[in-house]
């Protein structure tokens, strides 16, 4: 039988945690035959909550479950993680300024990434979903200095499945005859999600569907908006289908991308495409064996260059305002 893989997750009691808990659970984070032990992270005041999901996970008698753990101490909850999701976040609430954001989401992420690089296991992987996702990525990795910069990431991989839906709708074919989506740059309204180099049944996408108003004035905002059509249309934010996409997210990471497709991940910049060092950016990456690489020589065209450094922009402002806090 395998050892157990530890799998922390943090904002446990949150809607996205409850989508979430479930299907690791179930085996289709890590795989059929991996068997999961669970590290759950809340505040004091939602460890309760947290509970009672464990209760509820218990009841699902999932066969791969090797325990389960309710924590309120990121040192505690981070210890022998292999894989760690780092969902919880402070929202932003009315009045609040984008510094007042950053500085909250500061406190969270600092003292968990510096609980990551104080305990968590040698293969750590670490997905950031909570908002902003880059920059806290940002901020937990530079808290981190012994684990390699590699391993923190942060999710574009919802943006980019909702690009695929609206593209399969638009050329009425199924979403696994779409290839090489990429979202470029933050996971916000600046994104850029790119069909230049996406193929449909192996044929250019932009070139097939040969429509460049409905890119620019229908495709792009729509997948850009998705998440504030979601609250308006639900009454509560995007939860299954976040959760959905982390999965995605750490299961491609994991298990790699199929030959010839690639998928979009926001991973530390090494300058490629222009987008500054350092800067945690969502970028078109192969992986295998458990690593990620940016896929290279992709030529960006006036169009969407202007889009990529809009959202790169926002990014390195960002890196700026947490910079000046002394957040990183
Ligand atoms: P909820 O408010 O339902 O849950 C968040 C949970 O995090 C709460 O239970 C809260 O107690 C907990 N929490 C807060 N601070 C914590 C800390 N320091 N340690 C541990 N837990 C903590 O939000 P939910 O809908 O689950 O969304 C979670 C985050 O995902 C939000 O920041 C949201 O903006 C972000 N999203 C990111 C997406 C992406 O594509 N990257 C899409 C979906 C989602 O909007």
């Amino acid at each position: 039988t395998r050892t157990p893989v530890t799998v922390t997750v943090t904002g446990a009691a949150g809607q996205i945690g409850y989508a979430l808990l479930f299907r690791i659970a179930s085996g289709q984070l890590l795989g059929a035959d991996v068997p999961v032990r669970l590290r759950l992270l809340e505040i004091p005041q939602a460890v309760k909550a947290a509970e009672g999901t464990a209760m509820e996970l218990d009841d699902c008698a999932f066969p791969l479950v090797s325990g389960i753990d309710i924590h309120d101490d990121a040192v505690k909850a981070f210890e022998g993680a292999n894989v760690a999701l780092l969902v919880g976040a402070r929202p932003r609430t009315k009045g609040m300024e984008r510094g007042d954001l950053l500085e909250a989401n500061g406190g969270i992420f600092k003292p968990q990434g510096e609980a990551i690089n104080a305990g968590a296991a040698d293969d750590i992987k670490v997905l950031v979903v909570g908002n902003p996702a880059n920059t806290n990525a940002l901020i937990a990795r530079s808290h981190a200095p012994d684990v390699p910069a590699e391993r923190f990431t942060a999710m574009t991989r919802l943006d980019h499945n909702r690009a695929l839906a609206q593209l399969s709708k638009k050329a009425g074919v199924s979403v696994s005859e779409i290839r090489r989506m990429t979202i470029w740059g933050n996971h916000s309204a600046t994104q850029y999600p790119d069909v230049f180099h996406a193929e449909i049944a192996g044929k250019n996408a932009a070139e097939t569907v040969n429509d460049q108003s409905w890119l620019e004035n229908d495709f792009i905002p729509t997948v850009a908006k998705r998440g504030a059509a979601i609250i308006e249309a639900r009454g509560a934010s995007s939860a299954a289908s976040a959760a959905s996409a982390a999965i995605d997210h750490v299961h491609t990471w994991v298990n790699g991308t199929a030959e010839g497709d690639w998928t979009s991940m926001a991973v530390v910049s090494d300058g490629s495409y222009g987008v500054p060092e350092g800067l945690i950016s969502s970028f078109p990456v192969t992986t295998k064996d458990g690593e990620w690489s940016i896929v290279q020589g992709l030529e960006i065209d006036a169009f969407s260059r202007t889009r990529i450094d809009a959202s790169v922009n926002e990014l390195s402002e960002e890196r700026d305002a947490v910079r000046k806090l002394g957040l990183i």
